[in-house]
């Protein structure tokens, strides 16, 4: 009998990463939607489609998720969420119902009806307070913004499951994590898209970002799904840091991405007034518009993974010039 398991939020980007390992590992491989006529385009870039369970849910709906946890998986992968901290902001309701009050009934729909599952749960470095040095599993708890809120209680949560019920129940502290299918809300796709219809066209005039100085760990999805993976055949239940363990600001995204297609990224200019030209050409690539900053955004975060590389022998392995390339070829693909 195939290992079954469910993907909540399959259709996203590390969902869909997920997926296609346990596929390739020759799991039953289930995923939740909002819609089943929305098109899955990840999973059909990876060919999957049809390999895939889909079950249409209403996340916040306890009865349909008690419904699905009772197929009886063997291993809950819970990665549905609001996750852009911008949206958050604008909508926090609507986060706390999709971060806090569905992660809430998934926890209780496995302790009554499927506690032998295991369940991972989807938390992020923004639940951890920025300072010297990187941070692992015990650094101190902050939260300043409402996704990291609402991440914050999840977490809390599915700690009080595991410990209250003997649940198995991973936490695992995502840093940033960006591939080709990374969609343009977050600010490396935005880049990479704007950087390549940048070349594409010559004319096409510089595009905007906000806080280039703020910094990120960044790693890509793919190594990020392996670890989740591995997290949950561990033999004791634990939370885990995923994370590269290299700083490095927006601005640095941008000149590596900027290089590699070509451009010679010369920037001018402070705080608001920072531009960046092209050094050969003289031509304008992008502007800075105050829209896009955060009112907090904590500087200076990078993870320690060593637990992660301890427990699970995991290590990232897509160097950070190979994240940008893969995301470059992705893109023109879809523009050219
Ligand atoms: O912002 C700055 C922005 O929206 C990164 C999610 O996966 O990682 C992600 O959250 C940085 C921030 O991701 C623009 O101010 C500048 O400092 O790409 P982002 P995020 O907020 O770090 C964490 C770990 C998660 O858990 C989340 O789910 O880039 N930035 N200019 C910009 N950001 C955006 N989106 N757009 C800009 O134009």
């Amino acid at each position: 009998m195939p290992q079954k398991a469910l993907i909540t939020g399959i259709t996203g980007q590390t969902g869909s990463f997920l997926a296609k390992q346990l596929v390739e590992h020759g799991y039953e491989v289930h995923g939740t939607t909002r819609s089943l006529g929305n098109l899955p385009w990840r999973l059909q870039h990876f060919g999957i489609t049809d390999d895939i369970h889909l079950h249409k849910l209403n996340a916040t709906n306890f009865s349909e998720i008690t419904e699905i946890a009772a197929h009886k998986f063997d291993y809950i992968f819970h990665l549905a969420a609001e996750s852009s901290v911008a949206s958050s902001l604008k909508q926090p309701t609507k986060t706390v119902m999709a971060n806090v009050v569905q992660t809430t009934a998934w926890l209780e729909a496995i302790k009554n009806v499927s506690p032998e599952c295991r369940f991972f749960n989807a938390v992020s470095s923004e639940v951890l307070k920025a300072s010297e040095g990187p941070l692992d599993e015990n650094a101190p708890r902050s939260a300043k913004n409402p996704y990291a809120v609402t991440k914050l209680a999840s977490m809390n949560m599915a700690q009080v499951f595991r410990e209250s019920f003997d649940l198995y129940i991973v936490n695992g502290l995502l840093f940033n994590h960006e591939s080709e299918l990374r969609d343009d809300r977050f600010v490396t796709a935005k880049i990479i898209r704007n950087l390549c219809l940048l070349s594409k066209d010559p004319k096409l005039a510089p595009f905007e970002l906000g806080n280039v100085l703020a910094e990120r760990d960044f790693s890509h999805a793919e190594d990020f799904a392996r670890g989740i993976v591995a997290s949950l055949h561990h033999e004791i239940p634990q939370d885990y840091v995923f994370a590269s363990g290299v700083l490095c600001s927006v601005k640095d995204f941008f000149d590596t991405a900027a290089r590699q297609l070509g451009f010679e990224p010369q920037w001018v200019g402070e705080g608001l007034e920072m531009t960046c030209r092209d050094g050969a050409t003289g031509r304008a690539l992008v502007g800075i518009n105050p829209e896009y900053y955060r009112p907090i955004d904590e500087l200076g975060k990078a993870g320690n993974a060593t637990r992660a590389h301890t427990c699970l022998n995991w290590t990232p392995t897509v160097s950070f010039e190979d994240m940008i390339g893969r995301m470059i070829a992705y893109q023109r693909s879809r523009i050219e």
